[in-house]
């Protein structure tokens, strides 16, 4: 399946790697890029040049506990580097955020995507992405970035954070948005126990059969470190073996840090797997 974002092809017909470009200055990922432009393009060019379908641009931090910034400050964040990265990448741009302001800023200076986290629940979201045109990742979260991780609660996290996608995608084709438009994101880490994230890891299969393309952002997670003790900057091993098991259960993107290995575990993945898998 080739969907096109903003006049860059996606091809989502086999698992397909959206590599993290993350612009906010105290994020576990961010990797000092926040006030250097220039490492942030050569960054988004190197995981293009590794194999990335998709770059992920996000200014507003959603960190547990993270304090909410601007729209002002998250705009200058991500709009230099999207206007001056849109033109020189082969691939699409998303945009990694929760405003329509953001949204509508970052799709005129070039990218090709949303990405939002809060599924298009933010006022006037609804109306800018029918507007724009172009797909969208809608996201389950329990809460509110700030508080989600302080009690989750679900009887069944599968069946809720189904039921909760289903209805999203309910008020975008309300809202003048295509389905063809639209892949789901369970959300891994945003209101959920490490026993949350590992019981909707399994069920994956149960959100892959609504038939859209499913997303998956399980790279360096806090899951990886309460199964492993291993510190953020040392979660490559997890992170490419949740990958996997995403994949095998029906994701048909991985947002990953680390796109050269990703790939490579892809590509070693599809060499025993290929043809069997439909993604
Ligand atoms: C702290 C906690 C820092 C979590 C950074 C994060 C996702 C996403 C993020 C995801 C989609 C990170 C996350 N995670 N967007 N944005 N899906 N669609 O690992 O899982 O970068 S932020």
């Amino acid at each position: 399946m080739l969907v096109d974002c903003a006049g860059k092809p996606l091809d989502l017909s086999r698992p397909a790697v959206m590599g993290v470009l993350n612009l906010t200055p105290d994020s576990f990922s961010s990797d000092g890029l926040a006030h250097d432009l220039d490492a942030a393009c050569a960054r988004a060019l190197a995981m293009q040049a590794a194999g990335a379908a998709v770059i992920d641009i996000g200014g507003e931090s959603t960190r547990p506990g993270a304090t909410p910034i601007s729209v002002v400050e998250e705009l200058d964040r991500v709009l230099p580097v999207i206007q001056y990265l849109a033109p020189q990448l082969r691939i699409p741009i998303s945009i990694d955020s929760r405003q329509p302001q953001v949204m509508r800023a970052a799709v005129v200076a070039g990218a090709g995507l949303i990405n939002d986290i809060a599924a298009l629940r933010m006022p006037g979201a609804l109306a800018v992405a029918a507007e724009l045109a172009v797909p969208v990742v809608l996201m389950h979260m329990q809460g509110e970035p700030g508080t989600m991780q302080e009690s989750p609660h679900y009887d069944n996290v599968v069946a809720e954070v189904e039921s909760f996608l289903v209805g999203r995608v309910a008020a975008c084709e309300q809202a003048g948005i295509s389905r063809q438009r639209l892949l789901l994101d369970p959300g891994f880490g945003f209101g959920k126990s490490v026993a949350h994230n590992i019981e909707l890891l399994r069920g994956l299969p149960r959100l892959a059969r609504l038939g859209l393309p499913l997303l998956v952002g399980l790279s360096r997670k806090s899951l990886i470190g309460a199964v492993t003790r291993a510190p953020v900057t040392q979660r490559l091993g997890g992170s490419i073996a949740l990958a996997l098991l995403a994949v095998q259960r029906g994701a048909c993107m991985l947002r990953v840090h680390d796109v050269e290995a990703t790939v490579q575990a892809l590509a070693m993945f599809e060499a025993v797997e290929g043809g069997t898998h439909d993604c």
